[in-house]
Parts: C-alpha cells; structure tokens; sequence
C-alpha cells in the first residue's frame, strides 16, 4: 500500500523523519510530497526542500520525494495512494489534523488519513521552531540533519550579514 507524507517541510525535520522512517516500515512505499504554495514565502525553494529530504532518506529505499500542486487527494490519486501519512504532536495538531482528515475525506472517500504519534523527543518540534532558532542565532544540530543545518546557517548569515 502506497501512502503519501504531505507538507510543507520548509525544512524537514528530526520529527517530520521520525514519522518517515515509521511510516517506511508500515507501507511499501512513502511518498514525501512537498506542497508548492503560493501563498506562502518559504525559507527554501521547492527544489531545494526536495534536495534536503533526498539527502536525508537515502538509506530508506522505499521512500521517494516529489512536490505537486492543488489538492492532496488528486495527487494521492495520481499517485496510486490510498494513505494520507500525518504526524501529531499535541491536542493543537489534533483539531487541525482531524478537520483536514474530515475535509479529505469528503473530497474522496476512498483515502483514508493514517496519524501517527510523535516520538517523545520530537513533541516540541516543528520546522518554524527551527527557523526561529537559526534566526536569533541559536544552535539546530540537534533538530534537524547536519546538512540541513549547514543550509540554515547558511541562509541566515547571508541575510544578516
Ligand atoms: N513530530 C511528528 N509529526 C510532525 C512533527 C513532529 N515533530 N513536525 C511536523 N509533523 C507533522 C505535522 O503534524 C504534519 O502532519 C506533517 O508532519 C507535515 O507538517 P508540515 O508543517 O511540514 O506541513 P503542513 O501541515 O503545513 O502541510 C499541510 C498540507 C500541505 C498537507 C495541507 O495544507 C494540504 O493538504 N494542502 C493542499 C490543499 C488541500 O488538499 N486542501 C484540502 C485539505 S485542508
């Protein structure tokens, strides 16, 4: 069964991984689907998000990335996906998490949302927590893979030089 993992992943995270690597095990196959939106400003472009989520599941050999555009279920259906991977992280997550689920759900009925619970260490961590960090000059070594954390410092020093 093939299940999609969509977001925004501006950057991904130990904790967005966590559930990608949990979910690997659960599926045949993991589609990491990066959404492009217009209505946002992201910190990185859609081509370099897919790059950092390339580089940090290569030993997965059943999880793929790729970004598309509009509604999730048409892309899930594309796709071949009868799976919406979701991570929840707290009560905050739930009533959003479960009203894009009822949402889904009245737009297909025959893709299912699968939530999986955080792992402990990674309940407080989310990808603008990482930026809020970086951005005030703290340290995100510990929160995201090395490479993406060289890609963070990397943005903000040439912003504040
Ligand atoms: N631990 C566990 N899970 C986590 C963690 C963590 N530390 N951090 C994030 N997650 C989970 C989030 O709860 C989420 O399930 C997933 O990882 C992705 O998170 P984000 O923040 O990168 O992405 P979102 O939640 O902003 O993505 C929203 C979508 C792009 C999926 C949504 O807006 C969407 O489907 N848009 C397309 C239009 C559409 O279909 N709309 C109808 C449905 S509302």
């Amino acid at each position: 069964m093939i299940a999609i993992y969509p977001g925004s992943f501006d950057p991904i995270t130990l904790g967005h991984l966590d559930i990608i690597q949990r979910g690997s095990r659960l599926f045949t196959k993991v589609i990491v689907a990066v959404l492009r939106n217009p209505n946002k400003t992201p910190l990185f472009s859609i081509q370099k998000r897919l790059e950092q989520i390339r580089h940090s599941v290569e030993h997965l050999p059943n999880v793929e990335a790729d970004a598309f555009d509009g509604l999730t279920v048409n892309y899930a259906h594309m796709r071949g996906a009868a799976v919406l991977l979701r991570g929840l992280r707290a009560i905050s997550d739930f009533e959003i998490e479960l009203q894009m689920a009822h949402i889904n759900k009245t737009l297909s009925i025959d893709i299912e949302t699968v939530f999986l619970a955080t792992s402990n260490e990674y309940s407080f961590l989310s990808s603008s927590v990482v930026k809020e960090i970086a951005r005030f000059g703290g340290s995100v070594d510990h929160l995201v893979p090395p490479h993406i954390a060289l890609d963070i410092y990397q943005c903000y020093a040439q912003n504040h030089p």
